[in-house]
């Protein structure tokens, strides 16, 4: 198994899932400041140029949720049993795929990249906030995102959760969110969030956010 990994906050879903699994691969680096992901290598197998990718035995799956997902059901780990439970879980998984994740990256584009559009900064400010409402209130009802047992939507928060100081900073984090907060120390402590904190520092890449990295990463506004 092939991982293509970067330390942001997507790839590393993956890296948690795959230390969940205790599965072993070969991590491939792909500095998207530096535009390795506009190769045509590596958009042969993500034509939306955007880490992360896995190949596993011949397949190749892109974008975080699909992975983490496919993983899942491959390993049949991860998933609660039950349509009921799998409804509820996959409500949750997809509020956080196209919701929580998202709207953090564009929290922070706003934030911290391109600053001079109040609109877009306070649209995605309190958008982002709403979002870790409707999460702080489901972790007062529910010991973990998904249901009743840790899973793939808590695999998949995690990696952006942990990111809340930084994607929030102006609001103070997850001082208003507690539950989410009770939550997530308890997911950081498992051994495999250690293992995939050990891959992120294992890793680096470039991070000044100079021309150069702007084209490579946003290479539509230019
Ligand atoms: N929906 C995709 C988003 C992937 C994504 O935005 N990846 C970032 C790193 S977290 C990336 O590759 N950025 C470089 C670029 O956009 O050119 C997923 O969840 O995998």
């Amino acid at each position: 198994m092939k991982l293509y990994f970067h330390t942001a906050p997507n790839p590393m879903k993956v890296a948690l899932m795959l230390e969940e699994l205790g599965l072993s691969y070969d991590v491939v680096g792909v500095d998207t400041r530096k535009g390795e992901q506009h190769t045509e290598d590596f958009k042969a197998l993500n034509p939306n140029a955007k880490v992360p990718v896995l190949e596993d035995d011949g397949a190749v799956v892109f974008d975080s949720g699909a992975i983490v997902l496919w993983l899942a059901q491959k390993h049949g780990r991860f998933l609660p049993t039950g349509d009921h439970a799998m409804a509820e879980c996959l409500s949750w998984y997809f509020f956080l795929t196209t919701g929580v994740s998202p709207f953090s990256g564009q929290a922070v584009h706003f934030t911290r990249v391109h600053k001079d559009s109040e609109y877009a900064t306070r649209r995605y400010t309190r958008e982002i906030a709403r979002h870790y409402r409707v999460l702080d209130d489901r972790l007062a009802t529910s010991p973990f995102i998904g249901g009743a047992e840790y899973g793939i939507c808590d695999i998949n928060a995690w990696a952006w959760v942990r990111m809340a100081g930084f994607v929030m900073e102006a609001d103070g984090g997850l001082a208003n969110y507690p539950n989410v907060q009770a939550w997530f120390d308890k997911v950081d402590a498992r051994p495999a969030a250690a293992r995939a904190r050990d891959l992120q520092a294992a890793h680096t890449f470039k991070t000044e956010n100079d021309e150069a990295a702007m084209r490579a990463m946003f290479p539509q506004n230019f």
